[in-house]
């Protein structure tokens, strides 16, 4: 299959380009590095360091013999978009390319804005090159768990059926997000819904969940494969943080009283459920919608696991409760159903001693690129 992976010098998206090439398929990487610019904007950096992304592609193709396009450009610009829908005619495209964390959507007007239009525009750019140039072309769509927030009733996968006044229908499920981020996830949403109805667009919205670990089997190949892994309290995500937190003797810091409860997967997981997509692609003006993730905790529940296995490893490490920056339910019902791609055939990797061990032993091997001024958060949503 001919697929183009938006976002491919990405943390998600990096994993998957090389895996979905290793399966045979024919990749492209379509990037603007914005991720890259962003790092030097806050003065941080990934824990472990990553090389250029044409390093990384011609690693690639001197161990494997496959070949990755790269096109760096910004889905913002129509004109180049088209032109790589044009060269590439893709059967699926993987769309990653956004703006991703909650708290860099909630450092001011401009970061808000500059989320919800990279974000909500550059889909719609997509959505519209689909139309145009390649109409059979499944879109594989990133979305996040967090488009439902934490209502007090279980989470479907994308719909619920309704009964009102003695009528019932099928509806998209209620979406209350907790950040401008997570909001421009819900538009997306939207969008894609309208279009798959209005065009007979095929999309797939993937719902993922917070996503741990770095390596895959192909990153981990070799260093100049290696995966980015963020920690800062920008970018770094709840049990990633936890972790290079605990190998670089810091406080594990817990937002709140920490009842917080969200969805979390492997990355390898991650790489495996966009094959799992591109390999049943959605019906023709079907938007279709799978939550991505294969268990939920608590914060307290992850900075225990991450304390238990650090005292093994013989570190030394306390969890301390520090005021939350966001607004969030703190103590609240969590019950989301993800039926949709284990029937599919995923076999979770789920969250062992073994794999968070093995995640600490790469963190420990990298912790001297840990710039400590940035490990505590600095953004409120206040
Ligand atoms: P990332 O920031 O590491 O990667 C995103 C990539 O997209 C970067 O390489 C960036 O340069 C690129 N990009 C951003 N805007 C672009 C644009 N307009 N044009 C071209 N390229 C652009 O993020 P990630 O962690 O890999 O997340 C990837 C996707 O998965 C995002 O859509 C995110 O919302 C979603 N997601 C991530 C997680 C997680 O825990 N990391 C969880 C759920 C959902
Ligand atoms: N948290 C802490 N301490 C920390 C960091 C986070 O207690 O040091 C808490 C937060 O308050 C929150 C939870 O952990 O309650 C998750 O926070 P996070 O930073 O790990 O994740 P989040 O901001 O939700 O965003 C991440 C990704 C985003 C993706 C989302 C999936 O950055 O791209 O969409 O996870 S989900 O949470 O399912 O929406």
């Amino acid at each position: 299959m001919r697929i183009i992976v938006a976002g491919g010098d990405g943390f998600c998206g990096w994993p998957t380009a090389l895996y979905l090439s290793k399966q045979g398929h024919e990749v492209a990487i379509l990037d603007n590095m914005v991720r890259r610019k962003i790092d030097e904007e806050l003065g941080s950096n990934s824990v472990v360091p990553i090389f250029s992304l044409e390093d990384r592609v011609n690693k690639w193709e001197e161990l494997t013999g496959n070949k990755i396009e790269i096109f760096t450009g910004d889905l913002n610009h129509y004109d180049f978009l088209s032109q790589v829908f044009k060269q590439v005619e893709p059967e699926a495209f993987v769309h990653f390319a956004e703006q991703r964390s909650a708290p860099y959507s909630m450092i001011d007007r401009e970061h808000a804005i500059y989320t919800q239009t990279n974000n909500v525009m550059g889909n719609l750019n997509v959505l519209y090159a689909i139309k145009e140039f390649a109409p059979d072309c499944h879109l594989i769509k990133l979305g996040t768990m967090g488009e439902y927030g934490t209502p007090n009733i279980d989470i479907e996968e994308g719909y619920i059926e309704i009964e009102h006044k003695g009528r019932k229908d099928r509806m998209p499920y209620p979406k209350q997000p907790g950040s401008f981020y997570h909001l421009s996830k819900v538009h997306d949403s939207h969008n894609i819904m309208f279009a798959c109805k209005i065009w007979g667009i095929r999309a797939t919205d993937l719902n993922q969940g917070v996503v741990y670990g770095l390596h895959t089997d192909e990153t981990a190949l070799d260093p100049v494969l290696a995966n980015r892994l963020d920690y800062d309290g920008v970018f770094g995500t709840a049990l990633n943080r936890f972790l290079i937190q605990a190998a670089t003797g810091h406080d594990i810091t817990v937002y709140g009283s920490g009842g917080q409860t969200r969805a979390f997967l492997n990355i390898k997981d991650t790489v495996r459920c966009i094959e799992i997509a591109a390999n049943n692609p959605a019906d023709i003006g079907e938007f279709r919608v799978f939550n991505q993730f294969t268990e939920y905790f608590s914060v307290n529940d992850l900075a225990e696991k991450v304390q238990k296995v650090s005292k093994e490893a013989g570190l030394d490490v306390e969890i301390t409760k520090i005021e939350n920056p966001r607004i969030e339910a703190e103590d609240h019902y969590y019950h989301a159903v993800n039926t949709k791609l284990r029937d599919l055939g995923l076999e979770p990797n789920l969250l062992t001693n073994e794999v968070l061990s093995d995640i600490l032993k790469a963190v420990l091997e990298n912790k001297t690129h840990v710039k400590k001024e940035n490990v505590l958060p600095s953004i409120s949503w206040k």
